[in-house]
């Protein structure tokens, strides 16, 4: 009787302190993200998450808080570098402030596909805009795709120039997209991302721009019944991790995470015109107008929207670097 009991308590008190060791030794990363689930970009979030605790046999998690539960994307960026979130995914098109290559990257109509953007990232350039990231204290963890963003509007569909005549169009917080907007004769009106719907039902804007899967998801279709396919700019996601999350892993744990990402971005990346399609297909059957490219009188936009290059670019280098993207469509 008296060994049994001792056999227990040996078990009983080993559990207990392997199951201390575990607690201390997992680690739980928090991750703020603006898209709600069933969003690509969220599908992708949480391959990573599953792929990371899968790689570290679940030494590291990730608590993915969709939805701007932890503030908008504009905090977010502040946070990561911070380190007060461990884990975000913004757009660059709204780090433009602080990086200077996302300036270049905003640029309208600098692509001319998915596939051109994506030899440019995987190019010195990309890795040009790896190192400003990384210069701000977070750590670039992979690339996602955010395809194409178009023009949508409430009572006309855009279909040349002076259509935006007058029209105030919801822009991401970004010099580039006000001068834009501006350029193309219309008047630009930063709003945040979960505040667009507010701005349409208050009659603030008339329009914005945004990729299909967005445009979608958020709801904007409800408002912007026009959505025209001018495709004026393609500018990539990034996952980042802050630099004392980052320190706080393993040399392992840190490979595990880059590794989770890359297998992230590669099948969201496969995915994608997948999600266009079905985001198209939805908008339609909700009964939006969709002006087809050939629809659209593009390069009479792209004329005046191309202005903003001179504005931008002020350097030989950068010049350079952007006259070699055009040369590479
Ligand atoms: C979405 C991007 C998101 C941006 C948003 C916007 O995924 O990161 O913040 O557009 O327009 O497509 O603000």
């Amino acid at each position: 009787m008296k060994k049994t009991f001792h056999r227990w308590a040996r078990i009983f008190w080993m559990a207990a302190i392997s199951g201390l060791a575990s607690q201390v030794s997992a680690k739980e990363l928090v991750m703020a993200e603006i898209h709600p689930p069933g969003h690509i970009i969220v599908k992708a979030e949480e391959l990573f998450a599953s792929r990371l605790a899968e790689l570290t046999k679940g030494e590291v998690s990730v608590q993915l808080k969709h939805s701007a539960q932890l503030g908008n994307e504009n905090q977010s960026w502040e946070n990561v570098r911070k380190g007060t979130v461990d884990v975000v995914r913004i757009n660059l098109g709204g780090m433009v402030k602080d990086i200077a290559a996302a300036r270049l990257l905003s640029l309208p109509y600098l692509f001319r596909s998915r596939d051109h953007m994506w030899r440019v990232l995987n190019g010195d350039f990309g890795k040009r805009v790896k190192a400003e990231v990384e210069k701000t204290g977070a750590v670039v963890l992979a690339y996602y795709d955010s395809g194409a963003r178009s023009f949508y509007t409430t009572q006309k569909p855009i279909q040349k120039r002076s259509d935006f005549n007058g029209l105030r169009i919801r822009v991401q917080d970004s010099p580039v997209y006000k001068d834009l907007i501006t350029e193309l004769g219309g008047t630009p009106v930063v709003v945040s991302y979960e505040k667009v719907n507010d701005a349409f039902r208050n009659g603030e804007i008339d329009g914005a721009e945004n990729n299909l899967p967005s445009y979608v998801s958020s709801g904007h279709y409800k408002h912007a019944r026009y959505y025209s396919m001018d495709e004026h700019s393609s500018v990539p996601e990034i996952l980042l991790m802050s630099k004392k999350a980052w320190d706080g892993l393993t040399s392992e744990q840190q490979k595990a995470a880059l590794t989770a990402a890359d297998e992230s971005s590669v099948l969201m990346k496969k995915l994608w015109a997948e999600s266009e399609a079905q985001a198209l297909a939805q908008a339609k059957k909700e009964g939006v107008t969709i002006l087809e490219k050939h629809q659209v009188y593009v390069s009479g936009i792209e004329t005046y929207a191309t202005k903003l290059y001179s504005k931008y670019l002020t350097s030989g280098e950068d010049l350079g670097v952007v006259l070699g993207i055009v040369n590479s469509r």
